[in-house]
């Protein structure tokens, strides 16, 4: 008989907005319908197991604080495997369907590649145990080509062909072990692919082997018969001063460079974007506009300190707009909204978990309510169409159809007597708008 790791806690439910019981949904009602499907298929929520598992909660100040009697930090399989039996237990009291994994979070880094991989398999035997038990599945693996100090100058963009061959093998591992538990998909986050100076840097070569490593993936995907969607995880900075995958227009330009398109999608999350000085329903829309938007990273950042806080989402105008983007997307395919969040370091009880993903999985409720009321209700996306409608029939449909150019274009403005310049913008009455359905 397996221990519980939350002994006090029982399965969340849902209790309505009037609810006062703070280990309660009031908004995440996970069959109910909204629009064309239920709350939970909308979501696609996803525990990120490094942070919910097994963030120690230090920071660059001081060592860590968290309690999480499921962890006693040794590098065994034994360890591993009672860490994944609270994540499990854990993501079946909040009713969450998916998680998200790095190789080494799952299990340990031992001192040989031979032994990690036999690690591994051992703990992702474990973990098909617990997923055929529980119905929970993997949205997405990953490798770890990032804490480890042989990547101190990258994984795929390393100097050293030795540790770009070490990368390639443990992304074979980690994809061979998504592909065993059945994952949807499969992220590359650059962590250490970037520079910290070009004084010694060679950015083209960097960035071709980068190109291969991920061009390698696919075969290798190909070769086993893993199916799942590959995915790039855009940010900025940290721990790098640059990293190769800055933003979503960078990513698309990469991929697209080195014909990697056709295999990949974007994983956007909400602190990777304001690092980058963007919104994330900006970085969404760029992917979306690429038919790249594949899955979100959910978090947010704080608007005082400048780095990746990784906090969770509370603010319903952000859900709402994030909602917005994946609604007239057409939602998740297979993707999910993965809590890539950790609580706060004085958050220090297990407990703190519970009402963390509670707070990000009702402030998404919010939001998809709101956004699917403001797609029903049309004023808004009316007023977008509406706003570009001089395109939809003479001089501008020509435009759009490439039959015109310049020598057409100078006529008819000559024979203009005043130039149509639409509607007003109307930003602040659009703001207006959108609060109304913030309840
Ligand atoms: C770090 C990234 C990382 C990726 C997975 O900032 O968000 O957690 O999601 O490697
Ligand atoms: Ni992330
Ligand atoms: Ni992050």
């Amino acid at each position: 008989m397996t221990p519980e790791y939350f002994p006090k806690i029982s399965k969340i439910a849902y209790e309505g907005p009037t609810s006062k019981n703070p280990l309660a949904f009031r908004h995440y009602n996970a069959d109910e319908v909204v629009g064309s499907k239920k709350m939970r298929d909308h979501f696609r929520f996803a525990i990120a197991y490094w942070h919910a598992m097994k963030n120690q909660l230090s920071d660059p100040f001081g060592a860590g604080t968290a309690i999480r009697p499921w962890d006693d930090r040794t590098n065994t399989v034994e360890n591993a495997c009672r860490v994944a039996d609270a994540c499990f237990e854990f993501a079946g009291k909040l009713g969450i369907d998916y998680y998200c994994f790095h190789d080494r979070d799952v299990s340990p880094e031992l001192d040989s590649l031979k032994a990690s991989n036999a690690a591994l398999d051992a703990v992702s035997d474990h973990l098909l145990e617990l997923q055929n038990k529980t119905g929970i599945r993997l949205l997405w693996g990953t490798a770890c080509l990032f804490a480890h100090p042989r990547y101190n100058q990258g994984a795929g963009t390393s100097p050293s062909a030795d540790v770009f061959a070490y990368a390639a093998a443990q992304v074979k591992k980690a994809l061979e072990t998504t592909l065993k538990l059945g994952g949807q998909g499969y992220t590359f986050w650059g962590g250490r692919e970037g520079y910290s100076t070009l004084l010694n840097t060679n950015m083209k070569r960097e960035l071709d082997h980068l190109a291969k490593l991920l061009h390698m993936a696919v075969d290798h995907a190909k070769a086993i018969g893993f199916t799942g969607q590959f995915y790039i995880e855009p940010k900025p900075r940290e721990p790098s001063t640059h990293q190769y995958d800055s933003d979503s227009a960078a990513c698309l330009n990469f991929l697209r460079e080195y014909g990697l398109l056709e295999h990949f999608k974007l994983n956007i999350e909400t602190n990777h974007a304001t690092l980058a000085g963007h919104t994330v329903q900006h970085e969404l829309t760029v992917a979306a506009a690429a038919g790249a938007l594949g899955s979100i990273d959910a978090n947010a950042g704080d608007e005082l300190i400048g780095w990746d806080t990784d906090q969770f989402p509370t603010n319903i105008y952000m859900t709402t707009q994030i909602m917005l983007v994946l609604l007239r997307m057409g939602g998740f395919t297979t993707g999910g909204l993965n809590f890539d969040a950790k609580v706060r370091r004085e958050s220090f009880d297990p407990e703190d978990l519970f009402h963390a993903h509670i707070g990000g999985m009702d402030a998404f409720a919010r939001g998809l309510k709101a956004a699917h009321k403001i797609v029903e209700d049309g004023r808004l996306g009316d007023f977008v169409k509406t706003r570009y409608s001089s395109f939809d029939s003479g001089i501008g449909a020509q435009i759009e159809a490439g039959t015109i150019g310049f020598a057409e274009l100078e006529k008819h403005v000559l024979t203009l007597d005043e130039v149509n310049l639409a509607q007003s913008g109307r930003q602040e009455m659009l703001e207006n708008l959108l609060n109304d359905f913030i309840a």
